[in-house]
């Protein structure tokens, strides 16, 4: 550990340093100045600051900047606050103390230098150097550790909001939006559009495909209608296993069944084979359209409710095409 002795006098500061080199201390650098002191630890230089000092020895009566001003100066540095300041006094005149304590100093050695109490003293300021580096290792580490924790957690809040299969949102983080639109639309007056879309014979494409090809169209049509959605507001989820939903904020009837109709061709234009569909030689969707004002229309599940049967008259009318909830 690199010990810096800071002396106006040659004598003085050649003293301390052959002490100190007969207790083994091998990494000692000097300056005659507070100035130069600066210089050495890279003060001036704040891009460059290469400080490896662990304790600094100096002598309070030093002319231009003396000891005390020096030490005020290095704890408010944030470099250099934690490297320990012994200062070097001529007496124990307590008043000098007092100011050195106050100044950041850690402890004090009294002149004439003896060996003993010199070595003593930088032994036990290294040891509280080396624990607060230790320490300010583990804080940096914490703070690493805290940072790595939390883009996990983000990811993790992503990710538990999407559907693992077709990566749109999930049934969990359409309620939870849903439920932000509802109260929007409830203070805005605007009205709120909801659709639900199933593909039609699915089961009969599993059977005839297999699971795995299921799972593709699944991915496929959930890309494509979800292309379709171009406001920053709208969001498609999937709703259940081959039911997806769709909210369309502040969009009136019109523009509903225009995203729908507009559905229905991305679809089309997938042009999955379906050899066992029974309304085409491709997959199809059926979609169920509701849209209102939310103040008007009550709870914000009969939104959805009618959505789904008009879903249900989509495929009882004959599926592959979209039908509007009608009330009575
Ligand atoms: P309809 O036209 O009336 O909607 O008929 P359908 O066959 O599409 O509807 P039904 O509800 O009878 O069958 C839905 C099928 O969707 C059955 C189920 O195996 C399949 N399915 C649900 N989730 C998944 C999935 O994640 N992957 C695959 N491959 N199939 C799924
Ligand atoms: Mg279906």
């Amino acid at each position: 550990m690199a010990i810096l002795i800071v002396d106006d006098s040659p004598d003085s500061r050649n003293l301390i340093k052959r002490l100190l080199e007969k207790n083994g201390f091998a990494d000692i650098v000097t300056a005659g100045t507070a100035t130069e002191a600066f210089l050495l630890l890279g003060m001036n230089q704040p891009t460059q600051i290469t400080s490896q000092v662990d304790l600094i020895i100096m002598d309070v009566i030093m002319p231009d900047i003396d000891g005390i001003e020096a030490c005020l100066k290095l704890k408010s540095h944030e470099s250099f606050k934690d490297i320990p300041v012994i200062v070097i006094t001529g007496n124990d005149n307590v008043k000098t103390l007092d100011r050195a304590f106050a100044a950041g100093a850690m402890d004090f050695i009294t002149k004439p230098v003896k060996q003993l109490e010199l070595k003593a003293r930088v032994y036990s300021a290294l040891k509280i150097k080396s624990e607060i580096d230790r320490r300010k290792a583990r804080e940096a580490e914490l703070v690493k550790v805290l940072a790595k924790l939390e883009k996990a957690n983000k990811e993790l809040s992503r990710l538990s909001s999407l559907d693992g299969l077709t990566g749109i949102a999930n049934r969990r983080h359409f309620d939870y939006i849903y439920d932000i639109e509802w109260r929007r639309a409830v203070k805005s007056g605007y009205e709120l559009s909801v659709l639900f879309l199933d593909i039609d014979f699915f089961k009969y494409y599993n059977d005839t495909y297999g699971h795995q090809e299921g799972d593709e169209c699944l991915k496929k049509l959930a890309a494509a209608a979800g292309r379709v959605l171009e406001r920053p507001g709208d969001l498609i989820a999937r709703y259940g296993g081959e039911e997806f939903v769709i909210i369309l904020p502040e969009t009136g009837l019109d523009g509903a069944i225009s995203v729908a109709r507009t559905i229905l061709r991305a679809v089309e234009k997938c042009n999955i084979p379906h050899s066992a569909s029974q309304v085409a030689d491709h997959v199809t969707v059926s979609i169920g359209v509701s849209s209102g004002q939310a103040a008007l229309n009550g709870k914000p599940q009969e939104l959805i409710a009618q959505a789904d049967k008009a879903l249900y008259e989509a495929k009882h009318s004959g599926r592959n095409q979209i039908k509007v909830f009608q009330a009575g």
